[in-house]
C-alpha cells in the first residue's frame, strides 16, 4: 500500500512511519516540525538525542534498506496538502499532525487559537484535498479519549443507542472535554463524520488513551532511529514523566488527589492499533471510531506502580502530592469500552513491572541529558487561581 503518515516526525508518528516501511508498504512523511519549535518555545528538550528528519531517513535506508520519502510543509495550508495528496496518491492517511499537548492549549489565548487553528485547519484541507485527489483513500485519524471528558455512565466507542421519548437512535457518544486540545478532537471528529456522510468519504476515528514507553521494534535498531520522549510539564504525559521523575530523584508530581483515571496504552500497541486499522478499511463513506486503550488506570496507582518497580533496582522513589493545575475531576466513575480492536486482533503489552523496569533502565540511560527546570507543573487551567 502507498500510505502517507502526516507528522511523521513526532513520538508516534516516526516509529509508526519506519514501520510501515519495514512491512514492505511504500511510506511517506509530512511534518512542519511543530514538535521541535514547541519544545524550544518551553526551553525543554527530549530525554532521547532525537536526530533531524533528514538523518533519520538517511539512518533508516542503511539499517531498514527501505525509502522513506519526506514532505516538509504545513497541513494548515492547503495547496501544500493537495500538491503531497497528488504526489503520493495514498491508499492510507495516517493523521497525527497535530498540536497534542493539552497544557500547551492552555498557556494563554494565543496558544488556544493557535491549537485549534493548527488542528482543526489542518484536518478540513485534509478532508477537501481527499474528496478532489483521492476520495478511495482511508484516513485513520488520532482522535483522543479525553473527547468523552469524565461522564458518570459507561462509554461507548463512539455511538450510543439512545431512547428518548419513545424513539430509539443511535447518536454519536456525547462529549465533554476537558481543555482547548481535546476540544479541537471534538470539532475534528465532528468534521470527519460530516465528510463521510456527505462525500462518501471512509475514516477510521481513533480514540487513544495516555502512550507510555520509548522503544519499538524499529526504534531499537540503532540509536539513531530512537523516537523523541518528552518529560516537561507541557508536553510530558503521566507515565512517562513519573519513570523520568523517579530516575532523578523528582517527587513524582501526582495532580490533586490523583484519582483521575485515563486509559493507556504502550507505544506498541499504537502501532499494533494503527496497523490493524489500515489493514481492515471501513467501505465508503464509513466513519467508525475505536477506543484505542489496553488499560485503564489512576495517575495514583500509575505512581505506586513506579514506587514500587523503581525501589526493586534501588531507586528510591518518593511520590508527591502537588495541586492540581488542571481543573478535573480527581476522583470519579470511569468505565470505557474497548472491544473493537481486540476483536481485529489486537494482543496488548501490558503495563507489567518488567516493562517499568525496562523502561526506568532506558532512561537511565540518558540521565545525564534531564533538564530538571521543565518538571514542575506551572500551567494553569485558570491562572486566576
Ligand atoms: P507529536 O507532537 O510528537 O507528533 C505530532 C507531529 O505532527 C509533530 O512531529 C509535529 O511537528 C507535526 N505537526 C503538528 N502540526 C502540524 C502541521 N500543521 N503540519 C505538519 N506537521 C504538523 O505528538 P504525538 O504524541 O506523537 O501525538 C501524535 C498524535 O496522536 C496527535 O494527534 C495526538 O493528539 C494524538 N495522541 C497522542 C497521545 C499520546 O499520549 N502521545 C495520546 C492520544 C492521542
Ligand atoms: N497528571 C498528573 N501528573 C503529571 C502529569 C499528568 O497527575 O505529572 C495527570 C493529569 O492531571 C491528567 C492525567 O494525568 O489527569 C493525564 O495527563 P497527561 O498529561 O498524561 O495526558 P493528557 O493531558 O490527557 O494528554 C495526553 C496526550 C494527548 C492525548 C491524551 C489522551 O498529550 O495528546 O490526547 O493524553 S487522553 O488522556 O485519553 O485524552
Amino acid at each position: 500500500m502507498r500510505i502517507l503518515v502526516l507528522g511523521g516526525d513526532g513520538y508516534l508518528g516516526w516509529p509508526t512511519a519506519m514501520h510501515f516501511s519495514a512491512q514492505g508498504h511504500e511510506v511517506a512523511v509530512v511534518d512542519n516540525f511543530l514538535r521541535r519549535a514547541m519544545s524550544v518555545e518551553l526551553g525543554a528538550g527530549s530525554l532521547t538525542p532525537v536526530q533531524s528528519l533528514q538523518e533519520r531517513v538517511t539512518a533508516w535506508r542503511e539499517v531498514g534498506g527501505r525509502t522513506i520519502e519526506t514532505f516538509i510543509g504545513d497541513l494548515a495550508d492547503g495547496q501544500f496538502v493537495e500538491e503531497v495528496l497528488g504526489a503520493v496518491r495514498p491508499d492510507a492517511i495516517i493523521h497525527y499532525g497535530e498540536q497534542p499537548s493539552a497544557p500547551y492549549s492552555m498557556i494563554s489565548r494565543r496558544h488556544a487559537i493557535a491549537t485549534q487553528r493548527n488542528n482543526v485547519e489542518g484536518t478540513l484541507n485534509l478532508l477537501f484535498a481527499m474528496r478532489d485527489i483521492v476520495p478511495e483513500a482511508h484516513l485513520v485519524k488520532l482522535g483522543t479519549m479525553g473527547e468523552y471528558g469524565t461522564p458518570n455512565i459507561d462509554i461507548e466507542e463512539g455511538f450510543i443507542e439512545i431512547d428518548h421519548k419513545g424513539r430509539t437512535d443511535t447518536l454519536p457518544f456525547p462529549k465533554m472535554p476537558g481543555s482547548m486540545y481535546h476540544l479541537s478532537k471534538v470539532h475534528d471528529s465532528h468534521n470527519i463524520h460530516f465528510a463521510c456522510r456527505i462525500w462518501g468519504l471512509r475514516s477510521t476515528d481513533l480514540n487513544q488513551g495516555v502512550v507510555y514507553g520509548i522503544q519499538t521494534d524499529e526504534t531499537g535498531l540503532d540509536e539513531r532511529l530512537c523516537t523523541r520522549f518528552d518529560y516537561d510539564e507541557v508536553l510530558g504525559t503521566a507515565l512517562n514523566r513519573f519513570c523520568v521523575q523517579a530516575v532523578v530523584g523528582y517527587p513524582l508530581t501526582v495532580y490533586g488527589k490523583g484519582g483521575q483515571t485515563r486509559g493507556f496504552l504502550n507505544i506498541i500497541d499504537t502501532i499494533q492499533c494503527v496497523r490493524l486499522a489500515v489493514e481492515n478499511a471501513p467501505g465508503g463513506g464509513e466513519y467508525r471510531v475505536f477506543n484505542q486503550f489496553t488499560e485503564q488506570w489512576s495517575v495514583r496507582e500509575l505512581a505506586e506502580i513506579v514506587r514500587r518497580v523503581g525501589e526493586s533496582l534501588g531507586i528510591n522513589v518518593v511520590v508527591d502530592q502537588v495541586t492540581d493545575p488542571r481543573i478535573e475531576a480527581e476522583e470519579h466513575y470511569y468505565n470505557a469500552t474497548h472491544t473493537k480492536l481486540l476483536e481485529l486482533g489486537l494482543r496488548p503489552h501490558l503495563l507489567t513491572d518488567d516493562v517499568v523496569a525496562h523502561l526506568l533502565e532506558t532512561i537511565q540511560r540518558y540521565k545525564d541529558r534531564i533538564l530538571l527546570g521543565p518538571i514542575a507543573p506551572k500551567t494553569k487551567w485558570d491562572p486566576r487561581q
